[in-house]
């Protein structure tokens, strides 16, 4: 009977509207919430992902799996150096390639022949991941490890034997090199590869092949403090944010359904009513491309750039993945680093100086109002839930004392409306600088009684909108029409020798973006020769400049056939270029 009470008296609670916090009070939970290790996934904010294989010597963005051992011999390699570069670029941690989609293993793995271990580089007896776990550890960082479930070089791809194989290299990455904080599996699978010679394209079901709720099972037992990343059907700890371009959702919720697929709005904005927590991580590289191309070295992100990256992360409720690619010496690049370290300066710059601090801070029901007591100048503003007790808020307003008027503020980078709408662990909200002596914040609408645990005001230094968008335009001097929608002629007065051709896809569809091609040449339009085939490389997530190179040929006209498209029926581009070595004597 007694039993019987204390269970009524609970089922009542669980159901009594949730009370706002103060002193010890107990909150009632509002829909799902973290747990202890998505919770410090959250705290750290910025941690650096880094791109280093075997295609990082084949100029490539994906191996294709027959790429030649002989090829890495670092002359430099430092892993220290990565480990400083990313420190001082604010970095909390860093998630390494231990295997790319090439299948080649960056550490001695005893399953597989294809890895450092039969590599010139310090006579086979290197392991990249051991530096770099020992170096992370020696600067104070965190250490994750990427493994490609894709894999071009193994003969078993895309048969059950290959799982266990995938398995057992993770057991070997998850034992051997200390406390790793988060596992990361590329979501690309399956397709053309080398797959031990058998030269072919390989598909697999990505929500049944790698039975993941086994290989889930292990990383729990064996590094029971990381957190999953995967893009699978099978919800892991984090999801992708479905783009690499840099930025989540203005509205961004940390729940997910528990199952099924995830249409890229839900990757981008979380699910309101979403049954499990599973906060989005914004990837990207400090480059166009993951993995290191000379021809990028000019092409490093500018610091607004990364600004504005740190706030459509970091500043809606995400952590920010940020790529240095590592050069084929075996270092970062001097212009990655630079840009790293001045981007870190400049968020220290940014917040500085808590504006709030100073202000009388008066709260009534859900407004918070900040009183300055005289006229401030301020730009930034920043809100905290206390996430613990769930994501809570849906919308908000500010507003500030203008000469004696209140004037609502928006958000400027917002993605639609005044961008005022979730919070969650942090949400910063740029606007252009104004000169107020108050500035009031209300919550007004929200999922259960929100809980704020923070807000703060700042004066960022104006930054110039230095952003390239698609870089130089270079065929405006081509002259190039479509003699079908899925074919592209580019032809010349006179006969020109050839030796590469540049594709930059459209930058904000991915309406006919030839993911597939077959080039062609020819100097009288009647016969034609075929000079490459093939695929580009990871241009849905990443629509970069591609490159096809050949050997040098003679041609008139260029026929570019687009064998596949990631959607849409006609071809599109937003720039091409063609390199030639003149009219051929
Ligand atoms: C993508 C991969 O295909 C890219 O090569 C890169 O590793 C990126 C982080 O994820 O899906």
């Amino acid at each position: 009977m007694k039993k019987m009470l204390l269970w009524a008296v609970a089922l009542m609670l669980a159901f009594l509207p949730s009370a706002p916090m103060s002193g010890q009070e107990v909150v009632t939970a509002c829909g799902p919430v973290p747990n202890e290790n998505q919770l410090r996934w959250h705290d750290m904010e910025m941690y650096a992902f880094i791109h280093y294989s075997l295609n990082t010597y084949t100029d490539e963005e994906w191996g294709f799996g027959n790429e030649r051992l002989e090829l890495f011999n670092p002359s430099d390699l430092d892993c220290r150096q990565w480990a400083r570069v990313c420190k001082q670029s604010g970095m909390k941690g860093i998630i390494f390639t231990a295997k790319h989609h090439c299948g080649f293993c960056m550490w001695p793995s005893k399953y597989t022949e294809y890895s450092v271990k039969n590599t010139p580089w310090k006579q086979g007896r290197g392991d990249v991941v051991r530096l770099l776990a020992d170096a992370c550890r020696e600067e104070g960082l965190k250490f994750a490890v990427y493994l490609s479930p894709w894999d071009r070089n193994h003969k078993d791809y895309g048969r059950p034997e290959y799982v266990t194989y995938f398995r057992n290299q993770l057991r070997e990455l998850l034992t051997q090199y200390g406390d790793i904080f988060e596992v990361w599996f590329d979501g690309a699978n399956g397709g053309d590869g080398w797959y031990g010679g058998a030269n072919e394209t390989r598909t697999i079901d990505r929500t049944t092949y790698y039975q993941w709720p086994e290989t889930y099972k292990m990383i729990r037992q064996l590094q029971p403090a990381a957190v999953i990343w995967n893009d699978g059907s099978d919800r892991g700890d984090l999801r992708w944010v479905g783009t690499e371009a840099g930025n989540v959702g203005s509205t961004n919720w940390n729940l997910m359904p528990a199952r099924g697929d995830t249409p890229w709005h839900m990757l981008h904005h979380g699910v309101e009513d979403g049954d499990v927590w599973c906060p989005g991580e914004t990837n990207t590289s400090i480059r166009p491309g993951w993995f290191y191309h000379e021809a990028e070295n000019e092409h490093v992100k500018s610091l607004s750039k990364l600004m504005d990256t740190y706030y459509k992360s970091v500043g809606r409720n995400s952590c920010l993945l940020l790529n240095f690619p590592i050069a084929p010496n075996g270092r970062i690049h001097p212009n990655d680093s630079l840009r790293g370290i001045a981007f870190n300066k400049m968020i220290h710059e940014v917040f500085k100086t808590d504006l709030a601090a100073k202000a009388k801070i008066k709260k009534q029901g859900n407004t918070t109002l900040l009183d300055f007591g005289k006229p401030t100048m301020f730009n930034r503003f920043v809100a905290e839930e206390d996430i613990r007790h769930g994501q809570r808020v849906r919308k908000f307003t500010l507003e500030a004392l203008i000469d004696g008027k209140w004037s609502a503020l928006s958000d400027a980078l917002a993605d639609d409306g005044d961008g005022l709408t979730t919070i969650g662990h942090r949400r910063i909200v740029c606007f252009p600088t104004v000169t107020a002596t108050m500035l009031r914040f209300t919550v007004t609408d929200a999922k259960c009684e929100p809980i704020i645990s923070r807000t703060s005001v700042y004066l960022a230094p104006e930054l110039t909108a230095d952003i390239p968008d698609s870089g130089e335009k270079h065929c405006s001097n081509l002259h190039f029409f479509f003699s079908t929608p899925r074919q592209m002629m580019i032809d010349w007065d006179a006969e020109q020798t050839i030796t590469s051709l540049r594709y930059l896809p459209p930058q904000n569809t991915r309406e006919g973006t030839v993911t597939h091609y077959t080039l062609w040449a020819s100097t009288d339009w009647a016969n034609w020769t075929k000079v490459a085939s093939g695929e580009f490389s990871n241009i849905v997530n990443n629509p970069i400049w591609q490159t096809i190179r050949f050997q040098p040929v003679k041609a008139k006209i260029l026929r570019l056939d687009a064998d596949r498209l990631a959607s849409g029926e006609r071809m599109a581009f937003s720039d091409i270029e063609v390199r030639t070595d003149g009219p051929t004597p």
